[in-house]
């Protein structure tokens, strides 16, 4: 019984330490290493996942290295074959940590100093605390757990928007498209932690933004396709929407001149919020495969139909 990695190479290594490790009766392999397709049963892998599954008969589950979906063509797929996206702590932990340094810092008012100190401007604005701040986190799931974990201490006033009603303990919960208005209305700060799928790809629109209260702020860290760039670009313009940390884009990496790049009052990263931190990524992994063998649920299966 192999697994067979054909994600991110500059990770292969640690990964075959780990599994070596943890489980040397599952030896991992690069692609190019494989000699007996039919003892592959298990693939660790990011993209172009249809075209590596069909070489491997008996494979029995498809391991994803990172927390998103999106990019798997479930149509292309054997029906039935398990994809499972990677829920493990460090991915969580990460992701609350940028999560809650982006909002600390749009909460403090950090794009308007940095403007000002690129025009040398020393110039003061009322400073106010966290229980006035109104945070709102469109996604309700694993991640956005860990940013509301994370943010609670702090005192914000926060609520989360999903698709099924969640109840969290301190925190306002709206579901489903009639509520998404009100969400965005009640957020100084919103921050998007969702999925793409067909219902939210496109969602950060106009109308949006026109939704949130004067003096708001955004972070994107879900997937470029959710954002309209030009919508956001000129609600910042306008004055409606005071600043934007942007972490992923529809294209990736965002092209040179687009710009995003360099307007005042957007912070930019490369799609870096977060990523599944090795061993606890391998331990999550093999927790599955256990789970697999006993005929029990796996964390983190994608649902083909609803595409997360
Ligand atoms: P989960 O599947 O655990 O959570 C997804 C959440 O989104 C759920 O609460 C779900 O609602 C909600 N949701 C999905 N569709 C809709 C909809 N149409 N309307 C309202 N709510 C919806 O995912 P994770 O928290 O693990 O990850 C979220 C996303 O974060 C990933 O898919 C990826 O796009 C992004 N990501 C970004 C990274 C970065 O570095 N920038 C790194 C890792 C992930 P419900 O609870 O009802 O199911
Ligand atoms: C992920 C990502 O989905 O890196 O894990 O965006």
């Amino acid at each position: 019984m192999t697994i067979v990695y054909t994600a991110i190479e500059s990770r292969k290594a640690d990964y075959r330490a780990l599994f070596a490790e943890l489980a040397p009766e599952i030896p991992l392999l690069g692609a190019d290493e494989v000699t007996d397709p039919a003892a592959v049963r298990f693939l660790l892998g990011w993209s172009d996942l249809a075209d590596h599954a069909a070489r491997y008969p008996n494979l029995q589950a498809i391991f994803l290295i990172g927390a998103g979906a999106d990019q798997v063509d479930h149509a292309r797929l054997r029906p039935g074959l398990p994809v499972v996206r990677m829920v493990e702590p460090g991915i969580a932990a990460c992701m609350g940590e940028f999560v809650t340094m982006s909002v600390l810092m749009l909460h403090r008012g950090l794009p308007l100093y940095l403007d000002q100190q690129r025009r040398q401007a020393w110039v003061k604005h009322q400073v106010t605390t966290a229980p006035q701040r109104r945070v709102g986190i469109l996604g309700a799931g694993v991640l956005a757990t860990a940013c509301l974990e994370r943010l609670a201490p702090f005192g914000f006033d926060l609520a989360c928007w999903s698709r099924t009603r969640r109840r969290i303990d301190g925190v306002r919960c709206y579901a489903g498209p009639d509520e998404l208005a009100d969400c965005a209305a009640r957020s100084d700060i919103l921050v998007c932690l969702l999925p793409l799928t067909d219902e939210t790809r496109g969602l950060l629109d106009a109308r949006l933004f026109a939704a949130m209260p004067q003096g708001a702020s955004l972070v994107h860290v879900g997937r470029g396709p959710q954002l309209d760039a030009a919508a956001l670009l000129a609600a910042l313009d306008s004055g409606h929407l005071s600043a934007a940390h942007v972490d992923v884009t529809a294209v990736e990496p965002l092209p040179a001149g687009d710009p995003l790049w360099s307007h005042p009052r957007v912070i930019l990263t490369p799609h870096i919020a977060t990523m599944s931190q090795n061993r606890s990524a391998a331990e999550a992994i093999l927790a599955n495969i256990a789970r697999l063998a006993a005929g029990a649920p796996m964390v983190g299966l994608v649902d083909p139909v609803l595409g997360y």
